[in-house]
């Protein structure tokens, strides 16, 4: 399985071209590292890192006609949960995929050193099987591969998840494409536990499909939260049942263009089936152009002088209508969203619509406002925080919500997005003074790219890197990956965020002495290779070759 690259000469000379366009075109700012070749990693190629690995060189075979996965003598999860019959399913596919037909021809028993059985014992009493994932679910595993069996203990069925991908992880291939797997004893568990990802289906549509291959890729990741961004001032595809008019109006296109409550519903399965928690965002009282095309009143309208100009602000906040809406909004979402957080935004509010309004001026008079407008956008977030805390919800928000202190329920987490690292590390360092939890995902902004290897500097960053108590440090929750949609379709989603998201996810969930880059390089590249292999086009890291390419 690991790739050793053999074309050390051709890739030189690649980077030799390379190295002369880049006297000429100055944009090009980074060198191609020329000499970097894939080589083996003592971890294979496992990723993101198990917490504590031990590889042994007793090799085992296995035969894709008698092993079985299947569930273990004790395990309080059985045959009825379909969660982990599916997962069985789906790991034997990713185990066995490509390597059967050649299997068929020489199918003769193997000798005496196979792996025959995956055992998976769920030990809890209660497997989760049935729930949705959350923020304190239990995400541990124990694997053990050991002659004729392997154990993957697991208190809970996410960490069963997880181990299932890490076993699939150690399967590698001999030149004949059979099957072995190392003798191996694994035990893991995530640094942190919300790792995330950001898409945007607003600025463009995301097809069904491909949010769908983004989740199951997040999975292959060990990511278990989709911060789904899912409606902006661009379009509004979120069919709401309540407001039907708010997709009739606010979608590219009211039938093409929109997630119905079946589509949604598809979204949030497919991803419990995997361990991830699906985060809908309704990003208010900015970015909201979106909502005011069908919902009259909704948003301020922007005075040209003496008279209205036509064209409209943020949400208004001075109207009562407002929040009548907003309750009813919030209480379906509530309901359609199982997941006891829901991304409320607040981020990026612009104060000139609002300064030019004289209603709102008379009103920030009245309040004793004075000039400061973000004394009116607080006011509209704590009437927003009420209504919404009413529905039982926990809420995250933007770190600007934080910024203009807003009071906040103290179970808010803050998600910082903002700033250069000396600017994210203060605001980190003032979070968690306060005694917030926080979420980091400034260094994380996939959809900006560059030319060279920037996967590199998002595996460098890391969330508690500020200066702060142990106390202050616990309250980092997490990151979240994020892949703005201006420039982002589905045409080229998955290799824009895939394997320069994976970079991330070993940041959030391996120990954080895991550091070594070219260790990295070595096992991402492979990782890469998987994906690949899988179905998804990963693009690469440098010069290389897969042993399937992606067709
Ligand atoms: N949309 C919304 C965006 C961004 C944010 N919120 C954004 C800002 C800067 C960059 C990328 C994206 N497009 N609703 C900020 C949280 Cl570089």
């Amino acid at each position: 399985m690991i790739t050793t690259v053999k074309f050390a000469l051709l890739s030189l000379a690649l980077a030799f071209s390379q190295g002369l366009q880049h006297n000429y075109i100055d944009e090009f700012d980074e060198e191609p590292e020329a000499e970097r070749v894939v080589q083996a990693s003592k971890y294979g190629s496992l990723w993101p890192l198990p917490q504590k690995v031990q590889i042994s060189d007793v090799s085992l075979k296995l035969n894709s006609f008698s092993f079985k996965i299947v569930d273990a003598k004790g395990s309080t999860a059985g045959p009825s949960c379909s969660l982990l019959q599916n997962a069985y399913r789906r790991y034997y596919e990713y185990v066995f995929g490509s390597a059967k037909r050649l299997e068929l021809r020489k199918s003769r028993r193997t000798g005496p050193s196979e792996l025959t059985e995956l055992q998976v014992w769920i030990t809890s009493p209660d497997s989760d099987c049935d729930t949705y994932p959350s923020v304190a679910s239990d995400e541990s595993y124990e694997l053990t591969v050991d002659q004729p069996i392997a154990v993957l203990k697991a208190p809970k069925v996410w960490g069963a998840l997880h181990g299932l991908e890490t076993f699939s992880q150690l399967v590698y291939e001999d030149e004949y494409g059979a099957k072995s797997i190392n003798s191996t004893t694994i035990s893991d568990f995530p640094r942190f536990a919300h790792r995330g990802i950001l898409l945007d289906s607003s600025r463009h549509f995301l097809p069904i499909k491909v949010i769908l291959a983004n989740l199951e890729t997040m999975a292959m990741n060990k990511f278990n939260v989709f911060h789904w961004h899912i409606v902006d001032d661009q379009s509004f595809p979120y069919l709401s049942r309540t407001f039907p008019q708010l997709s009739q109006q606010g979608a590219y296109h009211p039938y093409t263009h929109v997630y119905t409550p079946a589509d949604v519903k598809m979204v949030i399965e497919f991803g419990r089936l995997r361990g991830i928690r699906v985060i809908p965002e309704f990003d208010t009282p900015g970015h909201t152009q979106s909502w005011g095309k069908s919902q009259k009143d909704l948003l301020t309208p922007c005075y040209s002088g003496s008279k209205p100009s036509g064209s409209f602000g943020p949400v208004n906040p001075i109207l009562n209508t407002t929040y009548d809406f907003m309750s009813q909004f919030f209480k379906e979402i509530s309901v359609v969203f199982p997941d006891a957080y829901i991304h409320l935004g607040g981020d990026e509010v612009d104060f000139t619509c609002w300064k030019s309004n004289p209603d709102i001026q008379k009103f920030m008079a009245q309040q004793g406002f004075g000039q400061d407008y973000s004394k009116l956008e607080s006011f509209y977030i704590q009437k927003l925080l009420d209504i919404v805390a009413t529905t039982q919800k926990g809420y995250m928000i933007w770190q600007e919500v934080f910024d203009n202190g807003v009071k906040l329920k103290q179970d808010t987490l803050i998600h910082v997005w903002k700033g250069n690292k000396q600017q994210y590390q203060s605001e980190m360092a003032n979070v968690t003074s306060s005694g917030y939890q926080t979420l980091l995902s400034t260094p994380w902004y996939l959809n900006r790219i560059s030319y060279g290897q920037d996967w590199q500097g998002h595996y460098e960053a890391d969330p508690q890197d500020f200066k702060g108590t142990e106390e202050q440090k616990k309250l980092v929750i997490g990151g979240e990956a994020c892949l703005w949609g201006e420039y982002v379709d589905a045409t080229n989603l998955t290799p824009r965020l895939w394997p320069r998201a994976s970079a991330v996810a070993e940041r959030l969930w391996s120990a954080m002495d895991v550091t070594d880059i070219n260790d990295a390089f070595n096992r991402l590249s492979v990782h890469r290779c998987r994906m690949v292999e899988r179905g998804i086009p990963a693009e690469p890291l440098f010069s290389s070759y897969c042993r399937r390419e992606y067709r």
